[in-house]
């Protein structure tokens, strides 16, 4: 196969049901006619739109007007909207990997998308991958996506093979790789599983109240920890073939045989090792593998260890129809269903369906989303956005806003998972996933930004139809109160559950503050705005929790706040992100500039950072770095948003500031309605940038609109 090839680019299509979106490439004609390429489609592949060009805004209203003349031709039919949501290059191997380790037929149009994707992100200087697009090469991001081009075939002396052989030669092999990607190898049989450091099951016999219990970690650490630990236990490896054997002299730099691969178990190469592993898990790992595992390990404990991990996987694929919690461990999950089920098996079959919807194409080619998309969070940000510019109301956005809160009506999960507490899980009756229902995994903020967009359409605006009873947003209401850490702040997916000393037990080296749940001034400002929003239409439920629960936040937010004014925004980039939804925050219970420390504060950290053309800039390496970095590229139409969108939710009084970011933002808009992709917006566990492409679209307007209702006669 050569890199060469690209596939017919008017004959892929994205089918999105129910906001479950797959990619399918139409190689008959008939079915080609049959099924136009929608404008959509066309977006997302980097194929010419040729729309009209609209008269040019003359105020921020006419611009938010043409934005949503753009952004409402890509709304999908269920009523959201799709994104890629690429950025992480550790995602793509897993499952092809889970593809070829399971005999899952891969389409040719994939295997040469996948080939094209992977060549297009080859470092130009070195011709590595990284952790992520925007970063540095790695053993991680070059061992596994070298294996994933070999496994599709493609020679090891093509040149960006031979280039990227180079790279991690230097590096030092994939010897120096970080335990993820050991896993991967040594389950194809590349490295021996000697060189893995271990992942006992046992852990998931340990009773609840010990401090290190599984169940307390974060729950995306949880949930790879079970597949991996039963693969790991059972050391499964794959049959070897002609390409595995390949990859044995590809990948180190020293012969195969001669490798004493227990001796390598902690080597890693300084560019992956993000967050060294620490002495304590140093001494843990060499216990488990030198003693526990080889000499004292009874097998009846193995065993029942492994019975009791496979149950958990299953409740996992039960509760979200196979769908599971995201990218990693849903081929994982594949995989122990394919060793432990058979390759017929319906759980296999199931697995093989779902992991479609990861899947994601655009100009480059195809790779894999960091989810199974973006639906709920995008269009519970926009619905909120156009509420804000005052446009609820106007009769050529209502259509639009009606089928976004179809489609909100249709997400919203109605049931929490069945024996939740045996399977560690926490309320999600009434909540909304991040993507769609099926994977069902509540989120604070992105239960109240839907809960938001829902109060504004069958509340606060006139004429929409009523698709939530008052009881379905109580149920919402329920499961966010149960959201609350002592601290007075929330997290993402559950209340924390353990303490910051399992960061100690990190094994995964690249990435920081993985192991538990944390305060995120994001997600307690989404809680408490949506919250806030709702005791204005239901003052008297469940009023003096409410009340407790909205002053215990805000406490937290001020306790939050660093010395130079800002936050720390986890989820995307960077201070800007965090110092908005914190000011929100604020703003939301009455605080502004004239009343409060705080908010003076957060705005003069904003203004210090605004630049002379009126935008702000800020790169993703803030957040690695924990350090305000400006974007090498100047100003970013996103965080300009972020920024304006803050000062204006605390009632800043002088509005020249604020119109000069209004204007810079204007001036990026494209004749056509649109704004052109710029540095990437978001991040997590503090090292690995993921894209949110919607946000600018939904934040620009959001900011624009916030400004037109406030300066209604501004005039550019
Ligand atoms: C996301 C995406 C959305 C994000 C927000 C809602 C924006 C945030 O406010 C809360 C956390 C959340 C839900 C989130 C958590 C971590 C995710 C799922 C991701 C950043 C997308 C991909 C990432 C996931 C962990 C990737 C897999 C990697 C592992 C280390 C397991």
């Amino acid at each position: 196969m050569s890199q060469a090839q690209k596939t017919d680019y008017t004959r892929w299509r994205m089918l999105d049901e129910d906001g479950k979106h797959t990619w399918h490439y139409l190689n008959d004609d008939e079915a080609v006619a049959k099924w136009p390429q929608t404008l959509a489609d066309k977006y997302y592949l980097g194929l010419p739109l040729d729309l009209p060009d609209l008269p040019p805004a003359t105020s921020p209203l006419e611009s938010v007007s043409n934005c949503l003349t753009f952004f409402s031709k890509q709304q999908l039919p269920p009523g959201n909207w799709g994104c890629e949501y690429g950025g992480p290059m550790f995602l793509l191997p897993g499952v092809v990997i889970a593809w070829v380790l399971t005999d899952t037929q891969i389409p040719p149009a994939y295997a040469t998308e996948i080939i094209n994707y992977l060549v297009s992100q080859a470092n130009p200087v070195d011709g590595g991958w990284g952790l992520h697009t925007e970063g540095d090469s790695t053993v991680f991001g070059t061992s596994l996506n070298y294996t994933v081009l070999r496994l599709l075939g493609v020679e090891a002396e093509q040149p960006v093979m031979i280039k990227a052989r180079g790279l991690l030669h230097r590096l030092g092999g994939a010897l120096n790789a970080p335990h993820w990607s050991k896993f991967w190898l040594a389950v194809l049989g590349v490295c021996d599983w000697e060189i893995v450091n271990p992942v006992p099951p046992e852990a998931w016999l340990l009773p609840d109240w010990v401090p290190l219990a599984p169940w307390r970690w974060w729950v995306h650490i949880r949930q790879v920890f079970l597949p991996m630990s039963w693969i790991w236990s059972k050391r499964w490896t794959a049959p070897e073939t002609d390409i595995i054997r390949a990859l044995r002299r590809e990948l180190f730099v020293q012969s195969w045989e001669s490798i004493d691969w227990a001796a390598h178990r902690n080597d890693i190469a300084s560019s992956d090792n993000y967050h060294p592993k620490t002495w304590l898990l140093n001494s843990i790992n060499s216990f488990l593998a030198d003693i526990w595992t080889p000499y004292l390990r009874p097998k009846s404990l193995a065993s029942r260890a492994e019975d009791w991990v496979s149950k958990l996987i299953d409740m996992e694929d039960a509760n979200s129809d196979y769908a599971d919690l995201a990218s990693v461990n849903a081929p994982m999950n594949l995989l122990v269903c394919y060793i432990r089920d058979g390759p017929d098996s319906y759980s296999v079959r199931r697995h093989r369906e779902r992991m479609e919807e990861f899947l994601w194409v655009n100009k480059e080619g195809m790779f894999v989303n960091g989810t199974n998309g973006v639906q709920c969070w995008d269009t519970a940000f926009l619905i909120q956005a156009v509420s804000a510019a005052g446009l609820a109301e106007d009769a050529k956005w209502k259509p639009m806003l009606t089928r976004g809160l179809e489609f909100l009506d249709q997400q919203q999960i109605r049931e929490n998972c069945k024996d939740q507490g045996v399977c560690y899980r926490h309320f999600r009756k009434g909540a909304w996933t991040f993507s769609n229902r099926d994977q069902g995994y509540g989120v604070s903020d992105c239960i109240s930004e839907a809960l938001k967009a829902v109060i504004l359409l069958q509340k606060e605006a006139d004429g929409y139809p009523q698709l939530l009873e008052d009881q379905r947003i109580f149920d919402a209401v329920d499961t966010l109160l149960t959201y609350q850490n002592r601290s007075g702040g929330c997290a993402s997916y559950e209340p924390t559950r353990g303490g910051e000393y399992l960061e100690m037990l990190n094994t995964a080296e690249v990435f920081g503050r993985i192991m538990i749940e944390y305060d995120y001034p994001e997600c307690t400002s989404a809680v408490l705005t949506a919250l806030t929003l709702f005791s204005k239409y239901w003052p008297d439920y469940r009023r003096t929790e409410l009340q407790a629960f909205i002053q215990r936040g805000v406490n937290y937010t001020k306790k939050a706040q660093l010395p130079d004014g800002s936050w720390y925004g986890s989820w995307g980039v960077c201070f800007t992100y965090g110092t908005m939804f914190a000011l929100e925050c604020l703003g939301s219970v009455g605080e502004n500039y004239a009343n409060s420390m705080s908010v003076r504060k957060g705005c003069e950290f904003l203004l210090s950072k605004q630049r002379e053309d009126g935008g702000w800039s800020e790169s993703f390496q803030s957040c690695e770095q924990m350090k305000y970095i400006e974007h090498p590229s100047g100003s970013q139409v996103v965080q300009t948003a972020f920024a304006i969108i803050a000062l204006l939710s605390v009632d800043y009084p002088n509005s020249e500031p604020i119109s000069h970011g209004i204007r810079l933002i204007m001036s990026r808009q494209q004749a056509n309605g649109e704004w052109l992709q710029e540095g990437i917006e978001g991040i997590f566990n503090k090292s690995c940038a993921i894209s949110y492409p919607n946000y600018k679209f939904i934040f620009t307007t959001l900011a624009l609109g916030k400004f037109a209702k406030k300066y209604p006669n501004f005039k550019c």
